[in-house]
């Protein structure tokens, strides 16, 4: 970034603070990246299979004059929405976006708005993660006199690293896509203190509180598709939607070799959102056609592993998956490599039992030196429940 550096007094300190052409601090470009970051994910689950765009137009007497941020797929680019909000006071001012703009309207619509409002200087939270689109808008916006700053290109510290993650982090199943065959999958269960999703019976509901639920739904608003086997409908009858207030409702996707299969089950009743059936070639032919008369959309492999079903739903445009299996499909799915995120909540219960079900089944693993390790791991609490929550892959390289 271009930066001057001026000396300021603090009460107890003599502190240096690196100012920018436009009179903005490199803590308030932070600052504002973040913000740019975090409106950008108020959308989150309706803008795939675009990114998630926020962008906050700062004046150079540090005013924010004006915030946009992408809605859907289709709608008004976050800058546009920006500039339109701050009018005239774009004159002169800097706009953060969380990610360098791409071309989804086919044209530089958010190039043009930034150019033409008057913005003078651009700090971009990361590049485009696409290849064919990445520097394009950078270049444009040089090219019309613009100041660009791309965070992290010119400066580096633990803060810049913190606020490029935060851009990184909203967008997380994009930047997945551009470089994996498959879409970030997590893999979400909920298991009592003594590790068990169900009682012996079966009997499942609930272990987790109804606060750790609505998080749930939460979790399913951002994803563009829920997951689960035959073992789930026939045992739960799940409906997996997303019930809170105006949330992205994904579809469901239920994986089942041999169809066999409830022919009354909530996931066949596509009131709310539609269900995709995936099974191996030939199976229960009686029952796809029962199925197709519901509207329900059967798709026959070959041979059904979920690193194949992952590859053909990642082809089919989706960004992101939520695995909320049982353990054997759990098991497979890690094993094939497929699942990038767990999230797990434990309930403080003990429910006992040598035959009641763990969230994951069979990995062939003998010695605790096989374990699976996570990485960046959270603790939540969530009323009486902790969520656990980290990585089972690196998340991509942070390089800008
Ligand atoms: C899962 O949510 C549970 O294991 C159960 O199968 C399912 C219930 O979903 P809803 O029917 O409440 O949508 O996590």
């Amino acid at each position: 970034m271009a930066l001057s550096f001026a000396v300021v007094a603090s009460s107890s300190s003599i502190m240096c603070k690196a100012i920018n052409a436009n009179n903005h601090s490199h803590l308030q470009d932070l600052s504002y990246i973040k913000r740019a970051a975090l409106i950008s994910d108020k959308s989150a689950g309706f803008t795939s299979p675009h990114p998630n765009f926020g962008c906050v137009i700062v004046t150079p007497s540090v005013e924010v004059v004006g915030e946009g941020y992408l809605y859907a797929q289709g709608t008004k680019p976050a800058e546009v929405l920006a500039v339109e909000a701050a009018g005239e006071r774009c004159r002169g001012a800097t706009a953060y976006v969380n990610m360098e703009p791409g071309d989804c309207h086919g044209d530089d619509t958010a190039v043009s708005a930034l150019v033409q409002a008057g913005i003078t200087r651009a700090v971009i939270g990361m590049r485009h993660p696409l290849q064919h689109l990445r520097g394009n808008a950078i270049r444009a916006l040089r090219s019309q006199g613009l100041q660009v700053d791309v965070l992290g290109e010119d400066m580096q510290s633990k803060l810049v690293e913190e606020a490029r993650k935060a851009c990184l982090l909203v967008n997380l199943p994009f930047v997945h896509r551009a470089a994996s065959r498959v879409p970030f999958s997590v893999l979400k269960y909920a298991m009592t203190l003594d590790g068990k999703i169900a009682a012996s019976s079966g009997h499942a509901a609930w272990i987790s509180s109804k606060l750790s639920r609505n998080r749930v739904f939460e979790l399913r608003g951002r994803s563009d598709a829920i997951i689960v086997g035959g073992n789930t409908v026939r045992r739960d009858n799940p409906r997996l939607t997303a019930r809170h207030g105006g949330g992205h409702m994904p579809i469901r996707i239920v994986l089942s070799q041999s169809l066999d299969l409830p022919e009354e089950a909530n996931l066949w009743d596509l009131s709310d959102v539609s269900t995709v059936v995936v099974t191996q070639r030939g199976a229960r032919r009686s029952f796809q056609r029962y199925l197709a008369s519901k509207g329900v959309e059967v798709v026959e492999f070959d041979i059904l592993n979920p690193r194949d079903v992952m590859e053909y739903f990642h082809d089919r445009g989706y960004l992101s998956i939520l695995w909320e299996c049982g353990g054997t499909l759990a098991a497979s799915a890690i094993s094939s490599g497929v699942i990038h995120k767990v999230f797990a909540f434990v309930a403080p219960k003990i429910i006992g039992g040598k035959n009641a079900p763990s969230p994951v089944g069979e990995l062939g693993m003998v010695e605790m030196s096989q374990a699976l390790d996570l990485i960046d791991v959270c603790f939540e609490l969530i009323g009486p429940d902790m969520l656990i929550s980290g990585f089972l892959q690196p998340i991509p390289d942070l390089t800008p």
